[in-house]
């Protein structure tokens, strides 16, 4: 058996974290543990459709989401959420929404230069052209953790590595 918990990545957009959590996700069902993944940018469709990018909205999101994982986890499963949350004040108030203790925070700290190089969606290239105001890492504010429980950079680690750090992590504090 597991203990529920929710571990929570927090970086730029194309960091690595809908990716990383896809990957844990996977690799916990094949060993039997229950996982979910909880990933902004799909809530956001729906769940916190009516959330704007605003510090206010920004932190109101992670704590819509934070409730929803801390139900998650309550039922059993290790929730696995990737939201941006670039404001310590919104990490803190996922962290509150979660029992002391279940809150793993995992800082996907792949630089601006990478992610903007990526540009998976193109949002990078919209947002320096100006189409796109308030955009993390360019004309918003991306506050780094102070003290994550684990810092994962995609630019110098594979998947792999980063799936293999999070079980560790996971397996450290009792989780598997
Ligand atoms: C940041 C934005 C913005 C702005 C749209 N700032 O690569 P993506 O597309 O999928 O990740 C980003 C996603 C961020 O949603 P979150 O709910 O994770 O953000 S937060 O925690 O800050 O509430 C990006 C897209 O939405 N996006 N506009 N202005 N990201
Ligand atoms: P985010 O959810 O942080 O916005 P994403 O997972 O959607 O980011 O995009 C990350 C992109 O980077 C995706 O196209 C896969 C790629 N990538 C390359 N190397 C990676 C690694 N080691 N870990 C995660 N993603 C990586």
């Amino acid at each position: 058996g597991h203990l529920p918990c929710v571990v929570w990545f927090t970086g730029l957009s194309g960091a690595g974290k809908t990716t990383l959590a896809n990957a844990l996700d996977q690799a916990l069902f094949k060993m039997g543990a229950k996982s979910t993944v909880l990933d902004g940018d799909i809530l956001r469709r729906d769940l916190t459709a009516d959330l704007g990018f605003s510090d206010v909205d920004r932190i109101r999101n992670a704590q819509r989401v934070g409730q929803v994982a801390s139900l998650m986890a309550e039922a059993g499963l290790i929730s696995l959420v990737a939201l941006v949350s670039p404001l310590e004040a919104a990490r803190l108030a996922a962290r509150q929404a979660v029992p002391a203790g279940l809150f793993l925070e995992v800082y996907v700290s792949t630089t601006l230069a990478v992610c903007e190089q990526r540009d998976v969606k193109g949002l990078y290239k919209q947002a320096r052209k100006g189409g796109l105001a308030g955009f993390t890492g360019v004309d918003a504010p991306y506050e780094p953790p102070f003290d994550p429980d684990l810092r994962l950079d995609t630019g110098q680690m594979s998947v792999a590595d980063c799936v293999n750090a999070l079980l560790m992590l996971l397996a450290t504090r009792g989780a598997l």
